[in-house]
């Protein structure tokens, strides 16, 4: 049986939702990252890494959400482009684009504008001018395309869901009037069985909510150093 090790945030989200669409028996295990579950030793064999999501399949384990995806999609021959190396690579490109644009800067323009203890102007602007840059770019593809490669619903479309949700908390509530084709795109997906599926997946445990100091401690290890 496939382990999800989750909590309900952008990247195990993504992971979520290719499991429901693709109709894979799962367990959910939570890793309420809020209470320093990432840190615990068991964890730690399965994603050195100490965050969310990370998956077991018997003697497998992976982690890191896009390379979640992409091990999901070659196991079951779903939700891939054709098998020609021209769309192979696209999709390798688009799923890369997502890993290191989307999620990194999408991830520091929340931080630096919600959780860094100074109002740093520089920093804020540089990540939220980011994630918006990289966010113009997807909705320019999707000005054309229905899904991210095409007509063909597949995992990038999964890999960028994950983060669209929460644009509002990463660029800003006009989100949807800036980027209208990424609103489109995201409203659709947000609209499949699956993904309300996905979705509900948070209320099967009762993860912490509050960012208090005593989350701020798990979620951000690196302040303790400021102190000194
Ligand atoms: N590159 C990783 C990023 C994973 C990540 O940052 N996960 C967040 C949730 S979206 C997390 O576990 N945060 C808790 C922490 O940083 O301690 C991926 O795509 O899976």
């Amino acid at each position: 049986m496939i382990k999800l090790y989750y909590h309900p945030s952008p990247n195990p989200a993504k992971i979520a939702l290719f499991l429901e669409e693709a109709g894979l028996p799962y367990e959910m295990v939570p890793v309420d990252t809020r209470k320093g579950d990432q840190f615990k030793p068991d964890f730690l064999v399965i994603n050195p890494n100490a965050k969310t999501p990370a998956l077991t399949d018997g003697d497998v384990t992976v982690f890191d959400s896009n390379a979640i995806l992409l091990y999901l999609a070659e196991k079951t021959g779903k939700f891939l482009p054709q098998d020609t190396p021209k769309a192979r690579g696209e999709m390798l490109s688009w799923l890369m684009f997502v890993a290191t644009g989307i999620g990194p800067y999408c991830g520091q323009a929340v931080h630096f504008s919600r959780f860094a203890p100074e109002k740093i102007t520089y920093a804020i602007n540089r990540y939220a001018r980011e994630a918006e840059r990289h966010w113009g770019i997807i909705d320019e593809r999707l000005k054309t395309r229905r899904y991210m490669l095409g007509e063909d619903y597949t995992l990038i479309d999964m890999s960028v869901w994950g983060w669209a949700t929460r644009l509002s908390f990463a660029v800003g509530e006009d989100w949807a009037t800036m980027f209208p084709n990424v609103k489109r795109h995201t409203d659709e997906i947000s609209a499949r069985p699956a993904a309300q599926r996905a979705m509900a997946l948070k209320d099967q445990f009762a993860f912490k909510t509050e960012v208090d100091a005593d989350a701020r401690k798990f979620l951000f290890p690196q302040n303790a150093r400021l102190a000194g």
